[in-house]
């Protein structure tokens, strides 16, 4: 497979409601879609899920950018590519971190082998679900009724999970509240590191409400002090931001830092690595779940296809386009029926870009070819 041209387009969408987390608050979303182009005309699509600011992790919109276009691209223009796996493996492999950007050529590289194979992205990756379950992540609001006026209509629609964005103030009231109201529903919560050690009698208070994991208590690059944690505690703790790669994933189960993993294939690296942790998790009883990134339908497309693997046994973040845009940049735009999505079985990710949709939204754009 040769890559004769590469487009990068910085878009920004506006969300429909302000995200809030224990880190900040998104108005919209800036992004970087990828378009990796064949010999034979055929493109491939993914986007960056790096934000503008080095919020959750340390990358950007403008690092990757950077990092794409002087590093990765040139990569993959100059190499003849026989499998996606080969781009982790062997042509990205001394350039250390930037997993963002690695992932976003990275998966336009794969979407586009998928369709050469005349095959889905999911069926690609070996995938075997036809429909996958998902769950709402429910940012930090100005008050508890907002929150369940939220879990109200997610319920309504199916959704089966919902997880809370939570942070030191904002946390036992909060989720005393939500239980009192519903009792059963499969109910999580997220804290993106906003805790440390020292919030031990917060974090054990969150112990008793029959809570499926917490996501990401303590610190983002920690993975000691969520193993001593999770030793204190019934509920799982489940790593979102500690987990860059298979490494980071045998070490957390290694010492105990977890008992559920979130895989964001942006946080990994890519697509191929994000399999690997699967295949690791599996052979350790870890469940797995597919984090979000707010992303556009493109994204929403690539946590679709890896979804479908067998070991992502929790509902995952991959919420309805409707949710979060106006309009989407795909057709169809990503539906839930009754909290379920149906894996495509088109060629690659199985969704259309419409080009209108992503050039009214691009704010710039760059070309880069074989010279
Ligand atoms: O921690 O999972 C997270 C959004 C932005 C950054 C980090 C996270 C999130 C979400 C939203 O929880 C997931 C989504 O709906 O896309
Ligand atoms: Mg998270």
């Amino acid at each position: 497979m040769k890559i004769k041209q590469v487009i990068l387009r910085h878009l920004k969408l506006d969300l429909l409601e302000p995200f809030t987390t224990s880190f900040g608050t998104e108005y919209d979303r800036d992004f970087i879609l990828v378009e990796a182009q064949s010999d034979d005309g055929i493109s491939g699509w993914a986007e960056s899920v790096a934000m503008l600011d080095p919020l959750y992790n340390e990358e950007t919109l403008k690092t990757n950018w950077h990092i794409l276009e002087d590093y990765l691209i040139p990569i993959i223009l100059k190499n003849e590519i026989q499998h996606p796996d080969e781009i982790s493996e062997k042509y990205f492999k001394h350039i250390r971190g930037n997993y963002m950007a690695k992932a976003a050529i990275e998966g336009a590289v794969w979407d586009l082998y998928a369709k050469k194979q005349n095959a889905s992205l999911a069926s690609a990756l070996g995938g075997i679900k036809k429909k996958i379950e998902v769950g709402v992540s429910i940012g930090i609001k100005d008050s508890i009724d907002s929150t369940l006026d939220m879990i109200e209509t997610c319920l309504g629609e199916g959704y089966k999970r919902f997880k809370l964005k939570i942070k030191p103030g904002w946390d036992v009231e909060l989720i005393d509240k939500v239980r009192k109201v519903y009792p059963e529903i499969p109910l999580m919560a997220d804290a993106n590191s906003a805790y440390t050690l020292q919030d031990i009698d917060r974090l054990s208070a969150l112990d008793d409400f029959n809570l499926m994991m917490i996501e990401q208590p303590l610190a983002y690059n920690d993975i000691i002090d969520h193993a001593d944690l999770q030793s204190r505690l019934k509920t799982p703790i489940c790593l979102d931001e500690s987990i860059h790669s298979l490494e980071d994933a045998r070490k957390a189960i290694k010492l105990g830092s977890c008992k559920i993993i979130n895989i964001k294939i942006g946080r990994v690296g890519g697509l191929t690595e994000a399999k690997k942790i699967h295949d690791l998790c599996l052979k350790h009883e870890i469940p797995l779940w597919c984090g979000g990134m707010l992303e556009s339908g493109i994204g929403r497309a690539h946590n679709i296809a890896i979804t479908s693997l067998p070991n992502f046994t929790l509902p995952g973040d991959t919420a309805a386009s409707s949710l979060y845009w106006a309009e989407d940049i795909i057709e169809p735009e990503v539906t839930v029926d009754n909290g379920m999505i149906m894996v495509p079985e088109l060629p690659g990710i199985g969704y259309e870009p419409s080009l209108e949709k992503i050039n009214k939204y691009t704010i710039h754009s760059q070309t880069y070819n074989l010279s």
